[in-house]
């Protein structure tokens, strides 16, 4: 079996710090959440950016701010900035982290219902002008599905090539309006990808550490963070995101699974012709 990749989505776009005050808006708050993250075994950040007051933005100057702040402390690791954004944010709006050139990005498969009134809008027409846009810049999408459907449409575009193998999907599961976090729909989603696929897991709340225990059993990775869920334990808050990482970590060694570094992450994600490409392999 692979090593497990760990990613941690250490600020989300709606979690606040009305929710968990160690949640980061600053730089500072989030190179403190990045490296805490890194020192516990994540290789790759999953990143959304916010102004000071907590405002989420895909503004590229804060973009590049950010990113830069984190690679000056932690320069190996995997930076995958958000092109979800926040609901209500335009196509343009949200791919500007993109003119960074990073590694990785999102890519999110589909439209669903995101809680109360909200709807988080990716028609199939947004998602190609996304994946063509990852494409001419040598980006690896991840691609992020919210319900079983999701996985359907990546799989009609990389049909039609806007999707490249291997692809590297991520299950989220249980938002409101999506797939359940329940671990019949993660055996049912897992088992409707390709066999050359990837996949981590990214349990909402609740769900986030029994589905991380099945993806560390399956030979999946995970994903956890405050974007996802706040707690440790029941009624307990993680101190950082490095706390939710360092969870993973123990459930991991239980279970005999080494911990991926970034480097080896990369060659697990087929990411390394891409990095040969950019110019930008280190080794
Ligand atoms: N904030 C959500 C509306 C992504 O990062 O690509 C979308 C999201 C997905 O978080
Ligand atoms: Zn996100």
């Amino acid at each position: 079996m692979e090593k497990l990749i760990i990613t941690a989505a250490i600020c989300g776009a709606e979690v606040m710090k009305e929710h968990n005050p160690a949640v980061p808006y600053t730089i500072e708050e989030c190179v403190r959440e990045a490296k805490s993250a890194y020192d516990a075994g994540a290789s790759i950040i999953h990143l959304h950016v916010r102004w000071d007051d907590g405002t989420p933005t895909q503004d590229k100057g804060r973009f590049g701010e950010v990113i830069e702040a984190i690679k000056k402390v932690i320069p190996d690791v995997i930076i995958q900035p958000s092109t979800g954004g926040a609901v209500g944010m335009s196509n343009d709006e949200r791919l500007q982290p993109t003119e960074l050139n990073p590694e990785m990005a999102t890519l999110d498969c589909g439209t669903l219902n995101f809680g109360g009134d909200d709807i988080f809008m990716n028609t199939e027409n947004t998602i190609k002008y996304f994946a063509e846009k990852m494409n001419e810049r040598g980006i690896k999408p991840e691609l992020e599905v919210f319900d079983k459907s999701m996985i359907d449409m990546a799989l009609r575009l990389h049909k039609k090539g806007y999707i490249k193998s291997p692809m590297h999907f991520d299950f989220v599961q249980g938002v409101n309006g999506g797939i359940s976090g329940e671990l019949r729909d993660f055996i049912f989603l897992r088992g409707s990808i390709p066999v050359d696929a990837t996949y981590t897991v990214a349990g909402i709340g609740r769900y986030e550490f029994p589905l991380a225990m099945a993806a560390i059993i399956d030979g999946g990775n995970v994903r956890v963070g405050f974007e996802d869920n706040v707690f440790l334990s029941k009624g307990v808050l993680a101190k950082s995101n490095g706390e939710l990482v360092e969870k993973v970590v123990r459930m991991a060694k239980e279970l005999g699974r080494e911990i991926a570094n970034p480097q080896e992450t990369r060659r697990i994600l087929g990411m390394e012709k891409v990095e040969v490409l950019k110019g930008r392999r280190v080794e």
